[in-house]
């Protein structure tokens, strides 16, 4: 049988890293990656026949587990019929009309292939509709890899180290403007000074890529109204929070309105799919309807289009949201529970269907900062505790945890015995 290490070995040798994205890599871990082979419901299942209460859920999608027979089957109706025709179909207007429906605040929508591409493109369309160059995000948070956002960027970009990318020209950074996330005082200060120079904000409202940091009340307030005064294009970027904290995504949950907003992950049902939307007047500026270019060879071909719009339909359903919610509710109590008996310093944070664990003595943990003074030694022992026992959490002290509807009751109990087990040992330690 061919192990995870062998086969991290060989993808060593064609593929930067073994990876074809760095978070999946290990960094910091001091072990190799596991490599899966399928996956089914709540469980991943590696290449040693090992299953693993997954937790990860392909960064996101898996919201009501892996291979969804509703989804799987969406997707088997369509094959026959070819995979990408790039000519207008008829179900691209069934996820349009949906995500429209799904999210009052998206009155027109283009489909994508990324995050990366949903984000980089509303960057574009804010800084044309504005004329002004000047944007506005937050450290740690992290909007796909497009030039202007690896700046101070989380995800990835933070685990190994490169939160602002070599490679990104200094005059197009110079225009990135970064501030500490929740940091009410420094949202007035920039917009005070700077304010009418701002094409937009970009913001995860709830930050998922430095771990799991939801919004201080009236942090996205705040940024709604600087960006009403000055004329400034509000993004909400819910590629990881859209349909997960709720189903109208964080902008429901908050009530907060943005003026476009990006999604991506859940949206696609697994299959490669982003998108971003907002007002008719805003978007009627895109091309063709308008002078500003974004194009995608694959933008919502059928076959992704039929995936998503099979799991988005799934989470119609009353109260799957709350259920969500309260798994998320149960384990975090439960890993909170098991830190104190240890003794461990160790917090959970949490917001709808995400969550994450900081090993600190913070009782809370509000921004960039914060999170990168926790114990990231702690982190790796307690990952590699878990994984041991069969509980596949984020490969990254800076990433979030997602649940899914799949994840049982005796999944969640089996989780917190690892977790007992592995608290004990990092006592000990
Ligand atoms: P993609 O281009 O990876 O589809 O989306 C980029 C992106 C944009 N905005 C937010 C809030 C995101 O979380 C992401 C991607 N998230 C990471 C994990 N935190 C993707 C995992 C990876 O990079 O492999």
């Amino acid at each position: 049988m061919t192990t995870s290490a062998q086969l991290f070995e060989l993808a060593c040798r064609h593929i930067p890293g073994g990876v074809n994205s760095p978070v999946r890599a290990f960094k910091g871990l001091e072990r190799p990656p596991v490599f899966m082979e399928r996956a089914r419901g709540a469980y991943l299942f590696d290449v040693e026949g090992r299953r693993y209460v997954d937790y990860v859920g392909s960064w996101g999608p898996m919201i009501t587990g892996h291979a969804d027979p509703d989804v799987l089957a969406a997707v088997r109706e369509r094959l026959d019929h070819g995979l990408s025709f790039g000519t207008p179909t008829a179900i691209e207007t069934t996820m349009a009309d949906l995500i429209c429906e799904m999210l009052p605040s998206i009155e027109m929508v283009r489909m994508v292939n990324s995050g990366t591409e949903a984000t980089m493109s509303a960057i574009r369309l804010a800084r044309g509709v504005t004329g002004r160059d000047k944007i506005v995000k937050f450290e740690g948070n992290y909007h796909g890899h497009s030039d202007s956002l690896l700046v101070k960027a989380g995800s990835g970009a933070l685990t190994h180290g490169e939160p602002s990318s070599p490679g990104v020209p200094a005059s197009l950074a110079e225009h990135t403007v970064t501030l500490p996330y929740n940091d009410l005082d420094a949202v007035e200060q920039c917009f005070e000074e700077i304010g009418d120079q701002v094409a937009c904000i970009i913001v995860e409202p709830v930050a998922g890529n430095m771990n799991c940091i939801p919004p201080q009340p009236g942090f996205l307030e705040t940024l709604r109204r600087v960006c009403n005064v000055h004329d400034s294009v509000l993004i909400f970027d819910e590629v990881m929070t859209g349909f997960r904290v709720a189903l109208g995504g964080a902008q429901a949950h908050y009530e907060v309105k943005p003026d476009l907003t990006c999604l991506g992950k859940i949206v696609g049902g697994g299959m490669p799919v982003g998108a971003f939307g907002g007002s008719k007047t805003l978007m009627s500026n895109i091309s063709p309807l308008g002078p500003i270019y974004q194009a995608g060879t694959l933008s919502g071909n059928p076959l992704a289009m039929a995936a998503g719009i099979a799991l988005l339909s799934k989470l119609r359903v009353p109260g799957f949201h709350d259920a969500l919610a309260q798994r998320v509710e149960t384990l975090c109590h439960g890993l909170q529970e098991r830190a104190d008996a240890a003794g461990i310093d160790m917090i959970t944070q949490r917001a709808g269907g995400m969550f994450g664990v900081f090993f600190t003595r913070q009782s809370r943990v509000d921004n960039f900062a914060q999170a990168t003074a926790c114990d990231a030694g702690a982190f790796r022992r307690f990952f590699s505790a878990m994984l041991d026992q069969g509980v596949y959490l984020a490969p990254s002290a800076y990433e979030a945890g997602f649940m899914s509807s799949a994840h049982t009751p005796e999944d969640i109990q089996l989780t917190l015995d690892a977790a007992e087990k592995a608290l004990g040992a990092m006592q000990k330690a």
